[in-house]
């Protein structure tokens, strides 16, 4: 079998991340028409119409554009906190592991990590980690929660879980940020309304470049006062875009028409985990495959991971490797063909290196 021909140019089937999408001609076209101006004096309409869509969309007051999810989350706990503060996340949270540490370095905050179950939060294990209020100790101000959680492998917090973390927090007087980087793969999963997700929380950050398809940009909501300050963190993060209404324009595309069609990335992750599991010396968890991740090890193998990927590399297929798992995402770039394809040469490589020890 020939690789399908995802770009049209290279035989490639890229599961690396849903951050290789490339956008839709509608989204090229959009680009091409935005009407613009200096989003630093509110002035960009495409910006200004995009914010409030996805304000309304998760259910909250205001959303400001920002360029990356690295940079939405740091925004929002800058805002939520003060330097010197605590902030308890998920032991594998993304803003813990993945964003340079700036939760430290920039923002100054002392990071308070808890072990999750399939990277979600047990309520009596964050109450447990609530500071009080003593002169010797940092003071817990925020706690993060990650939807859906990337490392424990696409999974979904269950909102009665996001509103028993939100009610926890708000009786002690500390506010809840939700990485929501894939927050519309949790809601076409579940079948939810994001804003039912989003409800118990007071910020959300998620990204337009991942499932979504755009060329670059993120979106934190909030109310207007948490949005009013975090522009002017923005700024100060050299985040301020003037004419950023090109990158709204795709944008506005995104929340109208892609969300919809991550639940075939859905199918296809399900359909990939599934193949996967059936070949000898890959050893994967099938409930981890909620939306469109998955993760696998291998096992009895005469490869690591990246000889692993290396091999299935030289064939078109590319994934990355996370310490001794390998991870594949879907997106709108790879087909159903494109899965099958990835399979064959998953077993091929693991048939050569299975029990060669
Ligand atoms: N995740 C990327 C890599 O950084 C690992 C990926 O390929 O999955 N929150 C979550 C949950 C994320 O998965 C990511 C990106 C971010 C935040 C950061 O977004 P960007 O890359 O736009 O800064």
């Amino acid at each position: 079998m020939r690789p399908p021909r995802e770009r049209g140019f290279e035989l490639i089937v890229d599961l690396r991340s849903d951050t290789v999408t490339l956008p839709t001609e509608e989204m090229l076209e959009a680009i091409r028409h935005a009407k613009l101006g200096d989003d630093n004096f509110h002035e960009d309409p495409t910006v200004n119409a995009l914010e409030e869509m996805a304000a309304k969309k998760l259910g909250k007051e205001a959303a400001l554009l920002v360029t990356s999810g690295t940079q939405g989350n740091l925004v929002s706990l800058m805002v939520h906190t003060r330097r010197g503060d605590e902030v308890i996340l998920e032991a594998d949270a993304h803003i813990y592991h993945f964003e340079v540490g700036g939760l430290s370095s920039i923002a100054g905050l002392v990071p308070r990590l808890i072990p999750g179950s399939l990277g979600i939060l047990d309520p009596r294990d964050v109450e447990e980690a609530i500071r009080p209020p003593d002169i010797h100790q940092p003071k817990t101000s925020l706690i993060c929660i990650e939807d859906t959680h990337n490392l424990a492998g696409g999974t979904c917090w269950p909102p009665d879980r996001i509103k028993a973390i939100g009610d926890l927090a708000h009786n002690h007087g500390l506010a809840v940020h939700m990485d929501g980087a894939r927050i519309f793969n949790a809601s076409v999963a579940l079948r939810i309304d994001a804003r039912e997700l989003t409800k118990p929380v007071d910020s959300v950050m998620f990204c337009l470049s991942k499932g979504l398809c755009c060329p670059a940009g993120s979106l934190i909501v909030g109310n207007e006062e948490f949005i009013e300050k975090a522009r002017r963190v923005r700024k100060l993060l050299g985040g301020g875009m003037r004419k950023a209404g090109i990158l709204a324009a795709p944008g506005i595309i995104a929340l109208e028409k892609m969300i919809g069609r991550l639940e075939e990335d859905h199918e296809n992750a399900r359909r990939l985990a599934l193949g996967l599991s059936k070949i000898p010396g890959i050893a994967i968890d099938l409930k981890r495959v909620q939306t469109n991740i998955v993760f696998f090890e291998l096992e009895n193998m005469d490869l690591k991971p990246q000889g692993f990927i290396d091999a299935i590399g030289s064939r078109g297929v590319k994934a990355l490797a996370f310490g001794k798992r390998i991870r594949m995402v879907t997106h709108k770039d790879i087909t159903k063909e494109s899965i099958d394809y990835a399979l064959e040469v998953c077993e091929e490589v693991a048939l050569k290196a299975y029990s060669k020890l």
